[in-house]
């Protein structure tokens, strides 16, 4: 509770409690409370801890289930060996 983050009426599954961008809701897709084959931790901002955060990866098309799809990160990878 920052005071950053966007009031939300209806709580819960709306909230984001890692504060990655991705919605509770959206991160456990069944809301069953447990990380299931599909889904990102809403508890961890970056479930694979490549550094890439979930929002990123998806936004990306990276798995953010996978430490390894970093490297396929175009968008990473560029900002980087730009020279
Ligand atoms: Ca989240
Ligand atoms: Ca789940
Ligand atoms: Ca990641
Ligand atoms: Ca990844």
């Amino acid at each position: 509770m920052d005071g950053t983050e966007e009031s939300d009426k209806d709580g819960g599954l709306d909230a984001d409690t890692d504060g990655d961008r991705l919605r509770d809701g959206d991160e456990d897709a069944d809301s069953d409370g447990s990380v299931d084959a599909t889904e990102t931790d809403p508890n961890i901002p970056d479930t694979d801890g490549d550094g890439i955060d979930d929002f990123e990866e998806r936004a990306s098309g990276s798995d953010p289930r996978d430490i390894a799809s970093a490297n396929d990160c175009q968008v990473f990878v560029d900002e980087f060996e730009t020279r």
